[in-house]
């Protein structure tokens, strides 16, 4: 039975990958390695805490001992590494528990892969889930490719760069057999309510004000996160080692314009009357650093492994909105406590 650690399995995306992972790979056993941050839940994995090909492992990918002796003990046959602070603005607040957990971790699973893999490395895969943020902001136009040079904004960004670049070196030095991938902005269910969306539905949810950074110029390219989930498995399998791929949905959008539709759609299912939700719109101070416009180029997925993504927005979102609607329990529960502080320390002077 191959032994496959998931890192950041109780996350936003990690939980999708783990359930993915759990169900259609049997013949794996999942290790999912997290260590409960407020962005780690594990309820959002109850449907799989109970199969005999998961285990569930609380540790910090930081401390180093820790990791080199689960490595040692488990002997893990591929790695999927999603483990990593995600917020650009608790990035802005509070820089060292990103370059702890991004570039400090990464490098320490780097390392114990290294070790227990130094004699064979036939089948071995250590996969790195990075984002579009490396290759800084684009203008009007372009997108980003796998060659575009990395220019990151903040501190997030530019901790996720420094691990990109740590995992190639590990590559090109040490022959370990990685693979990248950069996705665009993920949607769905299960994402905690800091990041736009869920923040948003939450908010319209509370009648609270929707507070929209800057003039809500920015654009974002958005892609369903279970489309994400299928292309990291394709990769995963399918990818060549050494090589990077891009991740996105051609599905770009203004943050007003989307936040518009939010709105829109709040409002039928709420039964509200039409333009109710779009009074909470409320202009803030924008975002230190802001990125005009993240465009991916999925092309080379696309063409090498024959991944597309498989919805079309208008129908991901719909779906979206009705996750946070039958889960509010969901919602109520990581909105409380500790989330709260974090959540008034934010947005208490706007
Ligand atoms: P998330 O914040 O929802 O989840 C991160 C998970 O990592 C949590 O479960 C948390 O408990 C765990 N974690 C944090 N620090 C840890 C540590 N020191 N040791 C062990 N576990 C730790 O993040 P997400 O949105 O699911 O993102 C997952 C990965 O995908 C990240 O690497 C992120 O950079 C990347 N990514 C995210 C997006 C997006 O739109 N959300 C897009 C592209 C790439
Ligand atoms: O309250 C808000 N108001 C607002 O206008 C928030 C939280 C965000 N925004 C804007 C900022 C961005 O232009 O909305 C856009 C999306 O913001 P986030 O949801 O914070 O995402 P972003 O900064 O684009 O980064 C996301 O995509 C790439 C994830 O958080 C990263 O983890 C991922 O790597």
């Amino acid at each position: 039975m191959k032994k496959i650690l998931i890192t950041g399995g109780a996350g936003f995306i990690g939980s999708h990958v783990v359930r993915m992972y759990v169900n259609k790979y049997p013949d794996y056993h999942i290790f999912n390695l997290d260590k409960l941050t407020y962005a780690g839940n594990l309820e959002n994995l109850k449907d799989v805490e109970n199969k005999t090909n998961y285990t569930f492992v609380k540790g910090d990918i930081v401390d180093g001992d820790f990791i080199q002796k689960l490595f040692e003990e488990h002997q893990f046959d591929g790695v999927i590494h999603l483990a990593a602070e995600s917020h650009v603005d608790r990035s802005i607040s509070n820089p060292m528990e990103f370059i702890m957990t991004n570039i400090i971790g990464t490098v320490n699973l780097l390392n114990a892969a290294r070790y227990i893999w130094k004699d064979n490395i036939e089948g071995k895969r250590f996969y790195h889930v990075s984002t579009d943020e490396v290759y800084g902001s684009l203008g009007d136009t372009g997108f980003f490719y796998e060659d575009t040079a990395y220019d990151p904004h903040s501190p997030y960004s530019a901790s996720k760069a420094s691990s990109d670049h740590l995992v190639r070196a590990y590559h090109d030095t040490y022959g370990l057999p990685i693979i990248i991938s950069n996705c665009s902005n993920n949607y769905g269910g299960n994402q905690f309510p800091e990041k736009l969306i869920p923040l948003f539905i939450n908010n319209i949810r509370h009648n609270k004000p929707l507070p929209v950074y800057g003039k809500g110029e920015n654009v974002r390219d958005w892609l369903y996160v279970l489309d994400h989930a299928t292309a990291i498995d394709v990769i995963y399998h399918n990818g060549s080692i050494g090589e990077t791929f891009n991740i996105g949905g051609h599905n770009e959008w203004k943050n007003i314009d989307l936040i518009k539709v939010l709105c829109k759609v709040m409002d039928k299912k709420l039964g509200r009357p039409k333009g109710e939700s779009e009074k909470l719109i409320t202009y803030v101070t924008d975002r230190a650093g802001h990125d005009l416009r993240y465009a991916i180029d999925s092309t080379k997925l696309q063409n090498e492994l024959g991944w597309t993504p498989s919805l079309q927005f208008e129908e991901g979102i719909e779906k979206t909105i009705d996750w946070y609607l039958e889960n509010q329990e969901w919602l109520d529960n990581v909105t409380s406590g500790n989330y709260q502080k974090y959540y008034d320390e934010m947005y208490g002077d706007r």
